[in-house]
């Protein structure tokens, strides 16, 4: 299995509506900026990282997969995914200008795409790999219908279509606005029209500050809310820990942490209940297997966040034993050959070797951007 070469893409893959807005981005479309590794037998890796598709930041991504990180794999054994990750997360000059970051991405891509060879070469799905699946049902719960761009009236057809026509159970809704009155508003009329058999869940993207949160839980009590993600700045450890003390509302977080140290920080806090590892944002599968365990030794659920629009976290969650639900965003599926499915609710196992992660030709050739 020695690498033979590794070469980065960029993808932008149109989004389904025009565009979308949760409380702090407003995309077009999804970026695919990662790493393809051909090994001397002629076997093919894909990662990636997912990003908001801005050309210029994703270039820098491309650069440091092919610059910095490439050079030191040529002539490694991939069998050796360990190693290599430690190899490349140790590299002084790089470690020196981004410990966080773009370089952390870059090398989550690469980490990926070794995994994907490694489940490749063993011909099997990268959950059995891992030691096969631990969960029978692994509940899907769809984001796709709670933007909050999305008008009042639209988000509850959605919802509602959601949960009666495709059989979702767990819903996401954006909240934000400088004004929260409006989100209770609209949270209140989701609750109204699903009824209360379905969890709602809703997601701030760290817009907020302490105060704001601390009201609006107040008020969002009743509503029965099954997480508040990300209410405020993605590094503060302490106003979430304050928020966690202070409502009955269970605190999600951990898209935007970029190492296992960031999670236990937020562990230990006891600032997090719902632990979101993201191998998009993390250094790729092996630092989020090592953030899975910390949360299951700590006794916390792991509900992985979907940078990766669910490729590879649907083999990791039917594999960690502490992962029961997956988030759901059906924007990338179709670049790749064997997409995510979700039926009634809940998503289906991948059959196919690998990690999820192949891109398909036409992907390629109708998206790509130049590096
Ligand atoms: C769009 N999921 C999220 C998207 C989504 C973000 O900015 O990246 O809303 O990934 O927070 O939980
Ligand atoms: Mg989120």
């Amino acid at each position: 299995m020695k690498i033979k070469s590794i070469e980065p893409f960029i993808v932008h893959a149109p989004l389904n509506v025009d565009s979308i807005s949760d409380s702090t981005n407003t995309i077009t479309h999804w970026g695919i900026v990662g790493a393809r590794i051909v090994t001397e037998d002629g076997l093919e890796g894909y990662g990636y990282t997912g990003t908001h598709a801005h050309l210029a930041t994703d270039r820098l991504v491309a650069r440091c997969i092919s610059d910095s990180y490439a050079p030191l794999l040529i002539g490694e054994d991939a069998q050796d995914g360990d190693r290599l990750w430690r190899k490349l997360l140790s590299y002084p000059p790089v470690r020196w200008v981004g410990r966080a970051g773009i370089t952390t991405i870059a090398a989550g891509a690469i980490d990926i795409a070794l995994w994907d060879l490694r489940a490749k070469a063993a011909k099997v799905p990268l959950w059995k790999l891992l030691g096969g699946a631990t969960v029978d049902r692994l509940e899907a719960y769809n984001t796709d219908i709670g933007w909050l761009s999305t008008p009042l009236a639209r988000m509850i057809d959605s919802c509602k279509a959601a949960v009666e026509v495709d059989g979702f159970r767990r819903l996401k809704l954006k909240v934000g606005h400088s004004d929260p009155t409006i989100d209770i508003e609209r949270v209140a009329a989701v609750r109204k029209a699903v009824g209360p058999g379905v969890t709602i869940a809703i997601d701030g993207n760290g817009k907020w500050d302490l105060p704001t949160c601390m009201r609006f839980c107040a008020r969002a009590e009743p509503l029965d809310l099954f997480w508040f993600e990300e209410p405020m700045w993605f590094d503060d450890i302490r106003g979430h820990a304050e928020l966690a003390n202070s409502t009955s509302i269970p605190i999600a977080l951990g898209e935007q942490l970029y190492s296992l140290h960031a999670f236990n920080a937020f562990m230990d806090a006891g600032a997090v209940h719902y632990v979101q590892p993201d191998v998009t944002r993390l250094a790729g599968i092996t630092e989020y297997i090592q953030v899975a365990h910390a949360a299951h030794g700590r006794g916390l659920p792991v509900t992985a966040h979907v940078g990766d629009m669910g490729q590879v976290h649907v083999h990791l969650s039917f594999w960690h034993p502490a992962t029961t639900m997956l988030e759901y965003i059906p924007w990338i599926k179709d670049c790749f050959e064997e997409p995510i499915r979700v039926r009634d609710g809940a998503y289906q196992r991948p059959e196919a070797p690998g990690a999820g992660t192949t891109l398909t030709r036409q992907a390629i050739a109708a998206h790509s951007r130049p590096l």
